[in-house]
């Protein structure tokens, strides 16, 4: 689609910017800090949250388009940010800022906004602009910010006081709302956060909104959640998700989205979940127009066993091939009877959970008290019912871990694969880039035997342009240093590979190729360090920009290939008819 086709002007515009703007012009090894999640480092997904910001102003008559930025600029070199920007005009710009990472992209989009639009106003939202608010509002360059985790109905009232030209007085009454007031100076008003919804049904988990969006601007690529989504004209992966909450029960210490963590900087005091039968249903729905596999966002149990059950009798009501995938936040008590009930629901379903760590004690300490044999119990009973892929993830960073404790976690999911066969996974990562603000051990790192490198908006910026991913990570605990981290996580997963290869969970070419990634890595980390060393700011550059191919080279997995990641979906698995003439007559009306 050129940019010349894009000519409607939507009331809202979302951008989604890449975490470093412009990726392709810095040198910089980012590592495996994206190796966990579908997308790069560069964190071309946008919010999930996009879609009911989509849904809500546009059933309340505020047009918004999304274009991620970032997808594009991954997808060609050729594609051109700045000229798209410099031809929208909108009557407002909408930025995400949930993940710290995109703290320098963020604000370099919204700099482009300004230099081509200064009279169109630019908001921010998100969990770290809300987290960050009283540094980022300061900006020039940022006009509001929605904070909270909830931002639909704010945002709404933002958005009809902005397109009837209302100013000053009328954005007092606006929950959430930062903002700078123009009749005095320009100073920094603070709206309570007092919109923090307690239940989820008004939104949907319904993707229609998306896909007439689509069709309204002819233009596909933009609204792509990440690269590789669709490279293959919509046959590619395209994983669905639905969510099942907004905020969590559990206490995580390193987790932003923690029961303390929101409770404090989102003021959300306990979560809201859907309705286990509206759950049901969206996942129905999106079986009716794509075989994708789809991911279950939120721990069913959480709420209790009976929401837990609720959604699967609903579920087995329908026939349908989709993969599902179930996360779990603990192991389940009565893992016989609750895998069986899952089989006899749903055809083909995976789960995952993350133990993080072999050692109990250390799993206590972060805030985790489930046991060893309690996850064997689980993984048993799951299998034994057809769970075709069961996921475990571990962790580097964690307190009281050393490099011996992580070495002796990868010699534990030997043993698991050797136990249960090819169809446990375990992954091993580091905790990164950055230890998430708001989080137990963010804000209390002594007790936990953590050291906070960085704690300003603007330190995190700089971060981000490290030229390795070392320099970027924000922490380090009384037993690794980020040197230590960063080598124990090549070396863990130069084992885990090894241990992938004896029990067959990879083939001999992906078990070469990732240990030739990695061997690349300790290579050039050493490299960058020496680099770092150069007084020269000039030399240095140009250094690293002899590396830079190199460097490129690893942004789409590191320690980690990404396709053992995903879960089966039959070939041409989105009916793109069938979609377009469902949202044409508007068939997914809730
Ligand atoms: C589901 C989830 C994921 C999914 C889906 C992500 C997605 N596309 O949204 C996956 C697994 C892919 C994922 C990946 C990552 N995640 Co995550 N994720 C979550 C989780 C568990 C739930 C999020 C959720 O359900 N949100 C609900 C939806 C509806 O809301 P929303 O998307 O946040 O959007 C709302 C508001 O934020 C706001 N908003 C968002 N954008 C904008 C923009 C504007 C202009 C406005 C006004 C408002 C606004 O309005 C929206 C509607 O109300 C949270 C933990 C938690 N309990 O919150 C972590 C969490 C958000 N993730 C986190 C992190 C760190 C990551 C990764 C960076 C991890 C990594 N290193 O790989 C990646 C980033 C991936 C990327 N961008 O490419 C941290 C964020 C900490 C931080 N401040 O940076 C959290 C808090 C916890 C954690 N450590 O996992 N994640």
């Amino acid at each position: 689609m050129s940019i010349a086709r894009i000519s409607r002007n939507p009331h809202l515009i979302l951008l989604h910017a890449p975490s470093v703007y412009d990726f392709r012009e810095y040198p910089i090894m980012y590592g495996p800090i994206a190796d966990g999640v579908p997308s790069t480092p560069i964190f071309e997904m946008y919010p999930i949250g996009f879609t009911s910001i989509l849904e809500h102003l546009g059933r309340n008559g505020i047009e918004v388009r999304i274009i991620n930025l970032a997808a594009r600029m991954l997808e060609s070199d050729n594609f051109d940010a700045e000229k798209l920007i410099r031809r929208l005009k909108p009557h407002a710009f909408g930025i995400d800022l949930h993940w710290l990472a995109h703290t320098q992209g963020s604000l370099e989009v919204a700099k482009i906004c300004k230099r081509y639009h200064p009279e169109i106003p630019v908001i921010f939202g998100g969990l770290s602009a809300t987290y960050f608010y009283k540094e980022l509002i300061r900006y020039p360059t940022v006009d509001f910010i929605i904070r909270g985790d909830s931002a639909e109905e704010p945002l709404l009232q933002l958005m009809k006081a902005i397109v009837r030209g209302k100013h000053g007085s009328s954005f007092y009454d606006i929950p959430n709302l930062v903002w700078k007031d123009d009749s005095n100076n320009g100073e920094i008003r603070v709206n309570p956060l007092s919109h923090v919804p307690t239940a989820l049904n008004n939104f949907s988990n319904n993707y229609l909104p998306i896909f007439k969006s689509v069709l309204k601007y002819r233009d596909l690529k933009s609204l792509l959640p990440f690269h590789g989504w669709s490279s293959h004209e919509w046959r590619d992966y395209p994983i669905m998700a639905v969510l099942t909450c907004r905020g969590c029960t559990h206490n995580c210490i390193f987790c932003g989205g923690s029961r303390d963590a929101l409770s404090t900087y989102c003021n959300r005091k306990r979560p809201a979940f859907r309705d286990p039968e509206l759950v049901a249903k969206d996942i129905i729905k999106i079986t009716r127009y794509t075989k994708a596999p789809i991911f279950v966002i939120g721990d069913i149990l959480q709420p209790g066993e009976e929401y837990a059950y609720t959604v699967l009798e609903e579920l087995k009501k329908e026939r349908f091939a989709n993969h599902l995938v179930f996360e779990l936040f603990d192991t389940v008590r009565n893992p016989e009877e609750y895998f069986a009930c899952v089989a006899d629901s749903v055809e083909n379903f995976n789960f995952e959970i993350s133990p993080d760590t072999h050692d109990e004690s250390i799993r206590a300490a972060e805030g985790k008290r489930y046991t060893n044999s309690a996850i064997e119990e689980n993984l048993k009973w799951a299998l034994k019912s057809g769970c075709h892929k069961f996921d475990l993830f571990f962790m580097i960073g964690l307190p009281f871990q050393t490099r011996e404790s992580v070495m002796a976690t990868v010699d534990w999911c030997g043993s698991l694969m050797e136990k249960f066969g090819k169809r446990v996974v375990p992954y091993i990562l580091p905790y990164s880039p950055f230890l998430d603000p708001g989080c137990i051990a963010y804000e209390h790192p002594e007790k936990f035997g953590y050291k906070i490198l960085f704690k300003t908006f603007e330190e995190y910026r700089k971060a981000m342009l490290s030229p390795s991913w070392k320099y970027a990570l924000n922490y380090e605990t009384r037993w690794m240093s980020r040197d230590e981290i960063v080598n124990c996580t090549y070396q863990a997963g130069l084992k885990l590979n090894e241990l992938k290869m004896k029990y067959g969970l990879i083939d001999r070419a992906a078990f070469n190729s990732t240990k030739e990634r990695i061997k690349l890595a300790m290579t050039l980390t050493a490299e960058i360090d020496k680099i770092n060393e150069i007084d020269d700011s000039s030399t240095r550059r140009r250094r690293l920009m002899q590396l830079k191919p190199k460097l490129d080279a690893m942004l789409d997995s590191v320690i980690n290939e990404k396709r053992y990641m995903e879960w089966p979906a039959a070939e041409g698995n989105l009916r793109i008819f069938r979609l377009i003439k469902m949202a044409v007559a508007g068939i997914f009306a809730r």
